[in-house]
């Protein structure tokens, strides 16, 4: 019998959980960080190294992005973005909606879908629903995303209400492009519908009992990570996490910090993605297990003690603090080979030792005393 695409390994008290998704390109246990590649391309980092050293067991792509650069004729010339890469491990999509209003020029939005101007050329673009599917068919993720509205934070309830009502019909009309349109490169793509709904409780509510009864093979929640605290994040993930489907997968998209990734971890979240460890790395943000350290501080100018020591990639043992400090004071590209490498192997371990302490049964005590000190500053 083949595996069944979500399996829950062991469930602790409270709602963490430990899983197993199995994809036509391989299986990821599950609580899992997802290294962002946006434009077919984890920042500074090679693919050997995602594969080998980071030990990532699924990277995301972005459908505007790519949809822009290199275009969908080179993409389905080369047969999908994992041949492209060179990357046959699980790959993620979004959507586009998200990037289409945090990065394009100009937008117009309507109920057909969103019309807008390139970041790169200025050139005017329009993805709607279908269209999105469209292309990430054409990318062929092996999990791919609804296309969606995500509200700014703070929004005003009424338009919190229209645009998640919108997402609603969005969502209909890619379950039905896509019922209509197979695969075209021979493995299985599965579409994740998102929850919205701003931090208004009665519409996250709503949002989360439309997503469930789309009986798809996993849920993601969208609007949240966008400026809103960090009390009122985990309270609605909470609140949302109740509603959603036990059986189903759960993907918080867009965060967070390493103790936002363990809290969500504890709020029943299974996947969660964020440009955090390999953006703030480019600007000499480390994240270790004893805490947050700014690399190009003078404090370590001298310090050749390792780059980290509790750190599971060869550039924590095989680099010193000064050595790595020097780099980023020089401006030199390895610096920010180094840091990447650094925190998406961290992040990769964060979520490994969380599966096992829910494996273990002692999830919210380790979490408790670990979280405090990932937010010291060094
Ligand atoms: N929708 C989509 N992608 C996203 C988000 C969303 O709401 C977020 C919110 N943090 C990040 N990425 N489609």
């Amino acid at each position: 019998m083949t595996d069944p695409f979500f399996k829950i390994d062991k469930t602790t008290t409270g709602k963490a959980r430990a899983g197993l998704i199995t994809t036509d390109h391989g299986t990821i246990q599950t609580p899992i960080f997802m290294p962002v590649g946006t434009v077919a391309s984890v920042k500074t980092v090679h693919q050997r190294e995602l594969r080998d050293d980071i030990k990532a067991q699924i990277i995301l792509g972005n459908t505007y992005h790519l949809n822009l650069r290199p275009k969908m004729d080179v993409m389905q010339a080369a047969g999908g973005l994992h041949k492209f890469m060179n990357w046959d491990l699980p790959i993620l999509t979004d959507s586009g909606g998200y990037q289409v209003f945090s990065l394009s020029k100009s937008r117009k939005l309507n109920e057909e879908g969103v019309r807008f101007k390139s970041h790169i050329d200025g050139s005017t673009h329009f993805i709607s629903p279908e269209k999105s599917m469209e292309i990430q068919r054409q990318i062929g993720a092996d999990i791919f995303m609804a296309f969606d509205e995500c509200t700014p934070y703070p929004c005003e309830y009424n338009l919190a209400k229209t645009s998640m009502e919108m997402t609603h019909r969005w969502l209909r009309r890619c379950i039905e492009w896509t019922e209509e349109n197979p695969e075209i490169y021979g493995h299985k793509q599965r579409l994740f519908p998102i929850v919205q709904g701003s931090t208004y409780s009665d519409l996250r509510k709503i949002s989360a009992e439309f997503i469930s009864e789309q009986n798809a093979e996993g849920n993601a929640i969208g609007g949240l990570s966008v400026g809103e605290p960090e009390e009122e994040m985990y309270r609605i993930t909470d609140e949302v996490t109740d509603i959603l489907p036990k059986d189903k997968p759960r993907y918080l998209m867009g965060v967070g910090t390493p103790w936002n990734i363990l809290e969500s971890i504890g709020l029943g979240i299974d996947m969660m993605d964020c440009v955090m460890p390999t953006r703030n790395a480019r600007n000499a943000m480390l994240f270790t297990w004893k805490g947050v350290m700014n690399m190009k501080n003078e404090k370590w100018k001298d310090d050749f003690s390792p780059l980290d020591e509790f750190g599971t990639s060869y550039v924590d043992s095989e680099y010193s603090k000064a050595y790595v400090r020097h780099l980023f004071v020089s401006k030199e590209y390895l610096s920010k080979q180094i840091a990447s490498v650094h925190n998406l192997a961290f992040y990769l371990d964060l979520v490994r030792v969380a599966r096992q302490h829910i494996i273990a049964g002692d999830f919210y005590e380790w979490k408790d005393s670990v979280v405090p000190v990932l937010k010291q500053r060094l």
